[in-house]
C-alpha cells in the first residue's frame, strides 16, 4: 500500500446497495477546501468550526446537483483519523453514493485504500495497535461472545493488561541493572528468590493470556460441529432439529444424505457452523463414495463431532466406525444415541446424558429422539458446556482474539522462560535483563509501540475500505 499522509482519501463507508441513508468519508489536508469544491451551503465548509453540521447541495464537477445532503466537519486533532475530515450523509443507493464519492475524487481526494482510515488513526496516535485491529473484529463479529470480545479489545482492555505487565518488566529490569551498578559494593536491593518469583508469575501470565487465544478464536470463528454416523442414523433429522426448521431432506432410505450441508445457528451467544454429512459406510456408488470421503474431511477439521447412531445399533461396529474417523485429542467426541421412541421399556425412552469412563477419558452420550425431540435440548447446552469448557483463562477476564496478539504473548513468555534459565545457572544480571527486555519487546509488538511496515500492511488489509 503506498500510503502517503500527505493525500487527502475519501470512500464510501457505509456497506454498498439501497439504505435510507449512506456515508462518505474524507479524510486529510485538503479534506475542507475539496469540500468547498463541492459543497454548496449556507457557509463554505473550510470555515466552520470542528464538530459542526451542515445542510447543504453536493455538486459534481460538471456543476450538476448530486444529492442533499448533511455535512460533518472535523478538526484535526479532534477527528476518527486525528486529521480535517468530513462526513457526508446523503440519500443510500449505489448510484447516489458514487456521485457524492466521485465529485470528491474529482475535486483532488484520492480513492481509500482498506482500512486506511483506521491505519492514519493508529499512525496518528488516536488508538494503538490492539485497539485498532479490535475495530476490524468488531465489524466483523457475528455473535454476542465474539461482539463483547472485540468491545472490549477496542476499550483498550487488552492493550491496559499488557502496559502494565511490560512496566512491572521495566521495573524489575531496572532494579537488576541498579543492582549491576552496586554489586561490586556488595549490596544488594533484590534477592534472587524475588527475582525468580517475579520472572516466574509474570511468565505465566503471559502463557495464560495467550491461551486465551482458543476461546477468542471460537468467539470470533465459531465453533464447527460435524455431524458423522451410520447411515439412516438419524444425522438429518438430528440437523434439522438442532436448527428448528427443515433443511435437510430426510427419508426412510439409508444413503439419503449425499453431499455435506453447512448452516449456522447460534447457541449461548456463540456461533455454531452446523454440518450435516453423508451416512458412513462402504459404497460402490461414486456419488455417494465422494460424500464419505468429505465426510471424512469434515470430521478432520471439526472443533466438536457429533457422532449419531441408532440407540438399538451394535456397540462394537460402532466403535470400529469411531475408530476410523480422524479425530484428534484436541477435538471433542459427543455420541448421540438417537432413537430412544423406539425403546420399550418407558425408562429407557428417557433422554439423559451420561459421561462414561473408557480407557481414553470420558465419553459424553447423549441420549435423544431426533424425530420427536426429546433431549435436543439437552444436547444444545451440552454443545455450550463444551464449547466454553475450552475458556481454560482461568481468571482471565481479557480474551485475545488474534493470532498475532497471542504469538507475541508465546513470544514474551518464552524470553522470560530464558531469563529464568539465565538467573538459575547463576549468569550476571545483565543477561536476566536482556531476556526481560526482550520479553517487554515482544509485548511491545501488540500494542504497536514496534511494528513493521509488512506487520501493518497484512492488518490493514484485512479491513473494508472506508474504515
Ligand atoms: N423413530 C425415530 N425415527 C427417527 C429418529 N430420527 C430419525 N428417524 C428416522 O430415521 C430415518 C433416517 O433419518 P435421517 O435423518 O434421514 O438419517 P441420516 O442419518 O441423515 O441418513 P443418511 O442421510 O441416509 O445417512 C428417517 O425415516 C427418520 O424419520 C428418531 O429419533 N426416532
Ligand atoms: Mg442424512
Amino acid at each position: 500500500m503506498k500510503i502517503s499522509p500527505a493525500d487527502t482519501i475519501a470512500a464510501v463507508a457505509t456497506p454498498p446497495g439501497e439504505g435510507a441513508l449512506a456515508v462518505i468519508r474524507i479524510s486529510g489536508p485538503q479534506s475542507l477546501q475539496i469540500g468547498d469544491r463541492i459543497f454548496r451551503g449556507r457557509r463554505p465548509l473550510s470555515t466552520a468550526p470542528g464538530y459542526t453540521l451542515h445542510h447543504g447541495t453536493i455538486v459534481n464537477q460538471a456543476g450538476q446537483d448530486v444529492d442533499e445532503v448533511l455535512a460533518a466537519v472535523f478538526r484535526a486533532p479532534r477527528s476518527y483519523t486525528g486529521e480535517d475530515a468530513l462526513e457526508v450523509s446523503c440519500h443510500g443507493g449505489l448510484f447516489v453514493t458514487n456521485g457524492v464519492l466521485n465529485a470528491a475524487l474529482a475535486a483532488g481526494a484520492r480513492r481509500a485504500e482498506p482500512g486506511e482510515f483506521t491505519r492514519r488513526a493508529y499512525l496518528n496516535g488516536k488508538m494503538d495497535l490492539s485497539r485498532a485491529e479490535a475495530v476490524a473484529a468488531l465489524i466483523s463479529s457475528r455473535s454476542e461472545r465474539a461482539h463483547r470480545a472485540s468491545l472490549e479489545q477496542l476499550r483498550g482492555r487488552l492493550a491496559g493488561t499488557v502496559e502494565e505487565m511490560k512496566s512491572g518488566l521495566k521495573r524489575l529490569c531496572a532494579l537488576l541493572e541498579v543492582d549491576l551498578d552496586f554489586s561490586e559494593e556488595g549490596i544488594s536491593l533484590i534477592g534472587k528468590p524475588e527475582i525468580d518469583r517475579k520472572i516466574k508469575e509474570a511468565k505465566e501470565r503471559l502463557e495464560r493470556l495467550a491461551e486465551t487465544f482458543k476461546t477468542g478464536r471460537i468467539y470470533r470463528d465459531g465453533v464447527s460441529v460435524v455431524i458423522v454416523g451410520p447411515p439412516n442414523a438419524g444425522k438429518s433429522s438430528l440437523f434439522n432439529a438442532l436448527l428448528k426448521e427443515s433443511r435437510a431432506i430426510v427419508t426412510p432410505i439409508p444413503g439419503t444424505t449425499r453431499d455435506y450441508l453447512e448452516e449456522t445457528l447460534t447457541l449461548g451467544g456463540i456461533l455454531y457452523r452446523i454440518t450435516d454429512t453423508a451416512g458412513l459406510r462402504k459404497s460402490e456408488d461414486p456419488i455417494e463414495s465422494e460424500g464419505i470421503a468429505r465426510t471424512f474431511t469434515s470430521a478432520e477439521t471439526a472443533d466438536i463431532v457429533l457422532f449419531v447412531d441408532d440407540v438399538g445399533s451394535d456397540g462394537l461396529e460402532r466403535d470400529a466406525l469411531i475408530g476410523s474417523l480422524p479425530v484428534t485429542g484436541e477435538q471433542q467426541l459427543i455420541l448421540v444415541r438417537n432413537k430412544i421412541d423406539l425403546r420399550s421399556r418407558a425408562s429407557e425412552k428417557l433422554p439423559r446424558i451420561d459421561h462414561v469412563q473408557l480407557r481414553g477419558g470420558i465419553r459424553t452420550e447423549v441420549y435423544l429422539s431426533a424425530l420427536s425431540g426429546a433431549g435436543v435440548h439437552a444436547l444444545a447446552e451440552e454443545l455450550v458446556h463444551t464449547a466454553a469448557g475450552s475458556e481454560v483463562s482461568a481468571g482471565e477476564t481479557v480474551s485475545v482474539i488474534s493470532q498475532r496478539h497471542a504469538e507475541s504473548l508465546g513470544k514474551g513468555a518464552r524470553s522470560l522462560g530464558i531469563a529464568l534459565e539465565s538467573l538459575n545457572a547463576g549468569m550476571a544480571n545483565e543477561f536476566v535483563a536482556f531476556d526481560i527486555r526482550e520479553s517487554v519487546s515482544a509485548l511491545g509488538e501488540i500494542t504497536g509501540e514496534i511494528t513493521s511496515e509488512e506487520i501493518l500492511n497484512s492488518i490493514f488489509d484485512e479491513f473494508c475500505i472506508g474504515k
